[in-house]
């Protein structure tokens, strides 16, 4: 005689495919959560961290504010060499954060006095080496002017950080400013300047590569093999910066 098996009555759930939507609506909470001028200042964080680093008017703050659809979130100057200070921002739905996005002070703007120019460096060297919850380096360039020596050099510090799982991808801004052929042509030259890494074009004014970025900060935020503890849930009140990031405690 044989038994049948009952199967169950429903299927497990197929992986969800990437959607968009989900990563949109995702960063689309995005809050100011502090700014710092030096990496001593900025709270410690648990959750996964991914810094928006570029020259001075590569378009960092234009691309924070199109992706996380607020205008106003990170401050975009015509004014080169104003964002002073790493502002970081939360994400996560029914306020449980559950990553943030750095934007790092931009560089390489020349009228900027030259002891401001050494600080800046040593901030942003020691924030890319050593900001321990950091997950992903987002490097914006001009496609017109390609990886300049100061990228160059944001490359090599983070190179070993990259060898041992920082993600990291390039985004050409601004691409409405060329044709095809001339973005095609700069695509494949950064390609090889980054050594391999993943380049990508990318225009908030066309809204270029917007959902493509978007699915890969949410990737990163929430990778599959190790998932990030879930980080205490913060009622109404306005949270204080650690209490908005930091897991909850082992319950005794
Ligand atoms: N045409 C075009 N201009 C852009 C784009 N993104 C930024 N910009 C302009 O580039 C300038 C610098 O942008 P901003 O976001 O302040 O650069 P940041 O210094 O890197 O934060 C501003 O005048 C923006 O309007 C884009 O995708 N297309
Ligand atoms: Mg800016």
């Amino acid at each position: 005689m044989t038994s049948t098996t009952s199967l169950p009555s429903s299927a497990p759930a197929a992986p969800a495919k990437p959607d968009p939507k989900i990563a949109m609506g995702w960063l689309h909470t995005a809050k100011f959560l502090t700014t710092a001028p030096e990496l001593k200042h900025l709270p410690r964080i648990e959750v996964p961290e991914i810094a928006f680093v570029g020259r001075s008017n590569a378009g960092k703050s234009t691309c924070i504010n199109t992706l996380t659809q607020q205008h106003r979130l990170a401050f975009a100057s015509k004014t080169p060499g104003r964002t002073q200070s790493i502002n970081l921002f939360s994400l996560g739905k029914q306020g449980v954060t559950d990553a943030v996005l750095a934007d790092l002070p931009g560089y390489g703007y020349a009228a900027v006095p030259k002891e401001a120019k050494y600080r800046w460096q040593q901030v942003m060297g020691n924030y890319l080496q050593t900001r321990d919850n950091l997950q992903a380096v987002v490097l914006l360039c001009d496609p017109r002017l390609g990886l300049t020596e100061l990228d160059e050099i944001l490359l090599d510090v983070i190179r070993p950080r990259v060898e041992e799982g920082l993600k990291f991808l390039v985004l050409l801004t601004k691409s409405d400013k060329l044709n095809k052929t001339d973005a095609a042509k700069a695509l494949q030259i950064v390609k090889l300047q980054a050594g391999g890494g993943d380049v990508k074009l990318f225009s908030s004014l066309k809204r270029q590569g917007v959902e493509e970025v978007a699915q890969h900060l949410w990737d990163w935020a929430h990778p599959k093999e190790k998932p990030v503890k879930a980080p205490k849930a913060v009622a109404d009140t306005e949270p204080a910066a650690e209490a908005a990031v930091s897991p909850a405690p082992a319950q005794p």
